[in-house]
């Protein structure tokens, strides 16, 4: 058995366009009507996962999903050309790209049974992110249709929202070692929804056979959603025995702290004080929407630490507080020690970091479908076909344009095509 991390990332699709429609995530709202560029963004995408491959780590890809969602217009009793404005957006958003958010996956040494769990997620709180999950679960059954290593479920039913693994932390001695699992909710972020409800992340630990001793739920802080953090992954990140979080990210971190600290007696906190770095700017730069990762290369993990880095957004290095405390952080001797900025600009302007780009998923790649695992000769040519067919540019009002729409189908027909996957992914 070789239980390795890999990370999923979720392609940028050719529909990647800025129509606002995500409330509390300010980056959406603050962007409403801007002119997105799909392919730079799956590009930017796709140079993500390399350096990722290069730094040693396994790498996995999901797939854009078709776009306009007919199925989903149907079921509205519309099309693409009739639809309200807000709906049509809704029907051809991008959103899938932010693959933290397509499911909560539970390590086979953490289950009852033995097998790594995954559980769609149904994102009901955003109706353009509600119709991702039938796309997705196509993807998971595909992906992970081994049943002796994997067990796929069904989302949790409405109105119990659920985001999926952005608000679920694993934390353990390494990876292939039992764990800590975390679970985040929110109970009310004033003006802005909380969309991970409690009831929800309950439901799937326990369809996971979690050990009770060994799952937390937390509630996420008041202050945090209000200050534009829709999911704790933009406040948080753990990796094996580490919690990089800031300050303000839990409405009781005493007693989180302390029953992490019970459940998993290696684990440290590195806590970034409110009074070095605010919420505002915590959720500007988006340092936490980091991947912190294990560096293959680098040994055995100690104490004293070796080996671990934040792949973290540009916009960390670009805002003076955040880069300075992290500067001083890894001149210290913690464990986090080197830092990685990537360009990710055309998914930031719409919320999403390098952490929402990516589904964590802690398992032997042998038992995975190798479709849907790349090297860097596969992204050459995954790069190829998005320079080719992916749109340079798309407004807000080109959403209704059939041209446009024609262009975005053609690109994924193509990708899938390549990929070996159309047998498998109809429109
Ligand atoms: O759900 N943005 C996404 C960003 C998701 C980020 N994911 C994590 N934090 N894990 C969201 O709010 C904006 C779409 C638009 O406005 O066009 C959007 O859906």
């Amino acid at each position: 058995m070789n239980v390795r991390e890999i990370n999923f990332d979720g392609i940028i699709g050719p529909s990647h366009n800025y129509a606002g429609l995500s409330l509390g995530n300010l980056a959406s709202a603050r962007n409403a009507g801007a002119v997105a560029h799909p392919r730079a963004a799956a590009l930017q995408g796709i140079e993500k996962m390399r350096g990722n491959i290069r730094l040693g780590l396994a790498q996995g890809i999901f797939l854009p999903q078709w776009r306009p969602d007919v199925a989903w217009l149907t079921k509205l009793g519309t099309d693409v050309g009739d639809a309200d404005p807000h709906i049509r957006a809704a029907a051809m958003s991008a959103s899938s790209m932010w693959a933290a958010n397509a499911a909560t996956i539970s390590p086979a040494s953490d289950t009852a049974d033995g097998r790594t769990h995954l559980t769609v997620a149904n994102l009901v709180t955003m109706p353009h992110r509600s119709h991702e999950w039938p796309q997705t679960l196509a993807q998971l059954r595909i992906a992970f249709s081994d049943t002796r290593a994997f067990a796929v479920h069904d989302p949790i039913p409405a109105p119990f929202g659920d985001e999926g693994a952005a608000n679920h932390m694993r934390l353990a001695e390494r990876h292939d070692q039992p764990g800590v699992e975390v679970f985040v909710y929110g109970r009310s972020g004033g003006a802005f929804p909380a969309r991970q409800h409690m009831e929800a992340s309950k439901a799937v630990a326990r369809i996971h056979g979690l050990d009770p001793a060994r799952t937390l739920f937390v509630e996420q802080s008041e202050a945090a959603i209000a200050a534009g953090a829709f999911h704790n992954d933009v406040v948080a990140v753990a990796n094996e025995r580490v919690l990089f979080t800031h300050e303000q990210a839990f409405a009781d971190k005493q007693a989180f702290y302390a029953d992490l600290r019970a459940a998993l007696p290696c684990v440290e906190i590195v806590e970034v004080p409110a009074c070095a770095v605010s919420l505002a700017d915590a959720i500007t730069s988006y340092l936490f929407n980091a991947q912190l990762v294990t560096l293959p290369d680098s040994g055995p993990s100690t104490s004293l630490g070796t080996g671990m880095a934040l792949v973290l957004p540009t916009e960390a290095q670009q805002t003076p507080a955040v880069w300075s405390w992290l500067e001083q952080m890894i001149a210290g001797n913690g464990p986090i020690r080197r830092l990685i900025p990537v360009d990710v600009r055309q998914s930031m302007a719409n919320g999403g970091g390098p952490a929402c780009l990516r589904l964590r998923v802690v398992a032997d790649p042998a038992d995975i479908d190798p479709r849907f695992l790349v090297d860097e000769a596969r992204l050459d040519n995954i790069a190829r076909i998005v320079s080719q067919y992916w749109p340079e540019s798309i407004a807000p009002e080109d959403l209704s344009d059939t041209r446009l729409i024609a262009r975005i189908e053609q690109s994924w027909l193509t990708l899938v095509d390549h990929l070996q996957l159309s047998g498998d992914l109809s429109p």
